[in-house]
């Protein structure tokens, strides 16, 4: 293709961009695009299913029946989750084992969040309510982005992580209602997760090298600042409800913005984290790792089944 057809067929993409047509796997696409939406998708698929390790954990030690079921029910979900993405991406011509390649080679990164543990019952009230409310804020707007299969994936998501939110909020109820260790069991899961939950957005918009470029793409509909004042906003009330307080000093109304004001982010903890130096990074790998080898006769046995049902049919 010439210089010039490539430069044809860039307008006409904006164009369609600036339309708010979708974009499809065989439509045409700057390089860049694909390559942009192949890193974004695949970290977000690497995220749901190393976020099933730390809740995953606790799904022996659940205080009831009802509560297992529950949490069960979510870490299957977040699986669920990692394969729509996984498919979604596979759709812009990368394969599924190139993919988990470069999450156990640490080229792919995955969200910073899942490297803190999870040490507490408490934890997995906190890792719903903020975790997945943090997700969903993120996710809403990206039902909107422009490329069709992620666009759409995430409509499901969304639905699934509304769940996620609303039962892990209610552990925290539940609790707050309790025994005094119980409440302080509580407060000390948002002690511990808030800050690490307003660092899933990314850094400032000033210090986002990908932001302004993927917001022109239309796949981020928001930009991380905005998104994580809007989690603030919206997160804040529901602390107070319970009796919860969230581990801010700096944090106040702004009656002439309406919006919180808030402390400063600890950006060289999110960057340490996000480098391999987090709590439970190593733990986080060796334990995705150890799931893909033990795994292998699995993927064995679906080839050989695939083979065996292909020869069938070519014998007839
Ligand atoms: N952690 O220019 P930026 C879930 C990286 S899981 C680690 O702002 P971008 C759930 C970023 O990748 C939810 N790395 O980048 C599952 C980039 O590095 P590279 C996961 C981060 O992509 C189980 C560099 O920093 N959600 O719901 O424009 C249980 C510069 O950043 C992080 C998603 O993945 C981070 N927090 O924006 C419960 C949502 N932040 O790639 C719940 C989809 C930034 O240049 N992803 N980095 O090496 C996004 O919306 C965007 O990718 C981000 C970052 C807002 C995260």
């Amino acid at each position: 293709m010439s210089e010039e057809q490539i430069k044809e067929l860039e307008i006409q993409f904006e164009a369609r961009i600036a339309r708010d047509e979708k974009i499809e796997p065989k439509d045409w696409m700057p390089e860049k695009y694909r390559q942009t939406h192949i890193r974004q998708m695949s970290q977000h698929a690497h995220s749901e299913i190393i976020g099933m390790l730390p809740e995953g954990n606790w799904i022996t030690r659940a205080p009831t029946l009802r509560r297992k079921v529950a949490l069960l029910a979510k870490v299957q979900d977040e699986g669920g989750h990692g394969l729509y993405l996984y498919s979604a991406t596979e759709t812009l011509g990368i394969t599924r084992d190139e993919l988990l390649e470069q999450l156990h080679t640490g080229k792919a990164k995955y969200s910073s969040i899942f490297n803190y543990p999870a040490i507490s019952w408490a934890d997995m009230g906190a890792i719903g309510w903020l975790v997945d409310g943090a997700a969903i804020i993120n996710q809403i707007a990206l039902c909107g982005a422009s490329y069709g299969p992620y666009a759409r994936a995430m409509v499901r998501i969304c639905k699934e992580e509304s769940f996620h939110q609303r039962q892990g909020y209610e552990i925290l109820v539940t609790l707050m209602k309790g025994t005094q260790e119980q409440k302080n069991m509580a407060q000390d899961a948002l002690n511990r997760f808030w800050w690490p939950s307003l660092m899933m957005f990314g850094p400032t918009d000033a210090e986002s090298p990908h932001t302004a470029q993927s917001m022109k793409w239309k796949l981020k509909r928001k930009t991380n600042d905005d998104l994580r004042q809007q989690f603030i906003d919206q997160t804040v009330p529901q602390a107070e409800l319970i009796g919860l307080t969230i581990p801010d000093s700096d944090l106040k109304w702004n009656e002439e913005k309406q919006q919180y004001d808030s402390g400063e982010i600890n950006w060289d903890e999110f960057w340490q984290v996000v480098k391999g130096h987090g709590p439970c990074n190593k733990e986080r790998m060796k334990a995705r790792i150890a799931a893909h080898e033990n795994g292998q006769w699995v993927r064995d046995a679906a080839m050989a089944y695939a083979e065996k049902k292909e020869k069938r049919k070519t014998n007839k």
